[in-house]
């Protein structure tokens, strides 16, 4: 037997003479995995709008507020306001067009840990924002007298758990 035509051969008339490897090598490029799939970032509108939630205006609605908002009471120089929503969830890459919609009278604030944007009564704002590391950041107004009831969260997912998303 001589064994120096198959050398000579190479690989490629070996799998022409033997349908086995033949299979083997079809079998092993078709099961080559796929490129890894992998998120686009996107960019997402959210509106925001500042809600009263329990105010002095709300007194007359609500008598029992008397006593809360009155010396002692449990909102005594608070007033309940809500981020609408306060929840908000995009995946880490995202840019984020905010539109804050302040229709009151107050003044609020929308601040993350990097990010605040002022928000004057009765006014529209916008503001756009990167959402550059995954994690779960708070969310406050920093007027004093709203805290710490005026909060919520900015859910950035990691992009890795969004892959082909
Ligand atoms: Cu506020």
């Amino acid at each position: 037997m001589n064994m120096s035509a198959g050398w000579n051969e190479g690989n490629a008339g070996a799998v022409m003479r033997n349908p086995a490897a033949a299979i083997l090598v079809l079998t092993m490029v078709s099961c080559a995995p796929p490129p890894a799939p992998r998120y686009t970032p996107r960019t997402r509108e959210i509106t925001v709008t500042m809600v009263p939630l329990l105010v002095r205006e709300s007194r007359t609605m609500y008598p029992f507020l008397d006593r809360a908002f009155g010396p002692g009471g449990v909102l005594a120089g608070k007033e309940v306001y809500a981020f609408s929503p306060s929840t908000m969830t995009v995946v880490e890459g995202d840019t984020i067009r905010f539109n804050f919609i302040n229709p009151e009278d107050d003044l609020h604030s929308f601040v993350l840990p990097d990010f605040t944007v002022a928000l004057p009564g009765n006014t529209t704002t916008a503001a756009t924002y990167v959402a550059g590391h995954a994690g779960i950041f708070p969310i406050v107004c920093n007027i004093a007298s709203h805290l710490p009831m005026m909060s919520g969260q900015l859910v950035v997912l990691p992009a890795a758990t969004m892959a082909g998303h």
